[in-house]
């Protein structure tokens, strides 16, 4: 079985580091590294051959989907199953996901594995391959952005005075799944007037009024990744107040686009859009980072926020987010996904960005 070039990488680290395995046990990381997608399951990843341990109920599923790795169906906890196994195989360091395994599970390690392994933590060794997509998960997360795209017109002729939030948010949900998504890639967002000056509003039986914002942040899971969208539009004629925000919010995320390519900080991203609103003094009405990285979750690396020195990549996908947030008024978010390319940048959401006034 020729070694994925995901899992190569991986190999190549545990040699570097002279470690016998690597116990995977967040269940992305496994999906990304050997493609199993379900539930339940830990991967072991050992230079002389790698085994997803699972349960029954996967017996078929693992046929379809794995690759790079054997498998081994057991009873009881796979992560148990797969250090006992480790242990069986001679091996004597280990390492395991230790942000990804709570305190008896790491008793439990121990347990099965006995005295012989030594166990070290480690963190983000797969999310830090994750952040740079290949190919196959570009094309992946182009549906997935056409998909949520597509949502926000079919969704627009249901804003109007009268509506719920919750029904404007069952309708986003409704429209993401029938276009194929597994699911919504986290709880959406439908916030109106006052409400949408909270960043992240949960939906409400509020009705919707006349002269107000809305803030609708949706994002679909389709073939495992995820997209990630915010618009604002405003019910009525927008005051010139509301419609000089927007204008900042929206040259923010512009200013972050082209600050956007590979070998800049996340920082200077950050930084981008801030200082577009420092410079229309909204700056402090902005409460949260630029943007995140996307893939297979809602949030990964790299984060675009203050302070954050990681180099952008080619290959990263994150959305650039920028927002303003004004108590007792409301709120107006502008959010798309894009893909760093090696000479700039390609944005992956379709939906259009002007102010909508219905
Ligand atoms: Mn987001």
């Amino acid at each position: 079985m020729p070694p994925s070039p995901r899992l190569q990488k991986v190999y190549a680290w545990l040699a570097a580091s002279r470690l016998d395995g690597f116990l995977v046990s967040n269940l992305l990381n496994v999906r990304y590294l050997c493609g199993f997608s379900g539930s339940a399951g830990a991967l072991l990843v050992r230079l002389g051959g790698s085994m997803l341990f699972t349960d029954n109920r996967y017996r078929l599923q693992v046929k379809d989907e794995v690759a790079g790795a054997r498998v081994r169906i057991v009873q009881g906890s796979p992560l148990a199953a797969a250090a006992k196994w480790g242990a069986q195989q001679r091996a004597k360091r280990m390492a395991f996901e230790r942000n990804w395994v709570t305190v008896a599970q790491r008793r439990g390690l121990s347990g099965a594995a006995g005295r012989q392994v030594r166990w070290r933590g480690v963190e983000g060794r797969v999310e830090s391959l994750r952040a740079c997509k290949d190919p196959q998960e570009l094309d992946a997360m182009r549906e997935a952005a056409a998909l949520g795209s597509a949502v926000f017109e079919q969704v627009l002729p249901l804003v109007k005075p009268g509506v719920r939030e919750v029904e404007l948010a069952a309708e986003i949900e409704y429209q993401m799944k029938k276009g194929g998504a597994s699911g919504p890639a986290f709880e959406t967002i439908v916030a109106f007037g006052g409400r949408s000056a909270l960043p992240h509003a949960r939906p409400t039986e509020r009705v919707l009024g006349k002269n107000e914002l809305v803030v609708l942040d949706w994002g679909a899971i389709l073939r495992g990744y995820c997209c990630d969208l915010t618009r604002t539009v405003f019910v009525g004629r927008a005051p010139r107040k509301i419609r000089r925000w927007y204008q900042a919010v929206l040259d923010a995320q512009e200013a972050a686009r082209e600050a956007l390519r590979p070998g800049v900080s996340a920082a200077q991203v950050d930084e981008a859009a801030r200082s577009v609103l420092r410079r229309r003094g909204l700056s402090r009405y902005f409460l949260h980072s630029t943007g995140h990285g996307l893939g297979l979750e809602v949030h990964e690396s790299p984060r675009l926020g203050r302070g954050q020195q990681d180099k952008v990549q080619a290959g990263n996908v994150v959305t650039l987010e920028p927002g303003v947030y004004v108590e007792r008024v409301g709120g107006i978010r502008i959010e798309d996904d894009v893909a760093v390319t090696p000479d700039g940048v390609e944005v992956l959401t379709t939906a259009r960005r002007d102010l909508i006034q219905l």
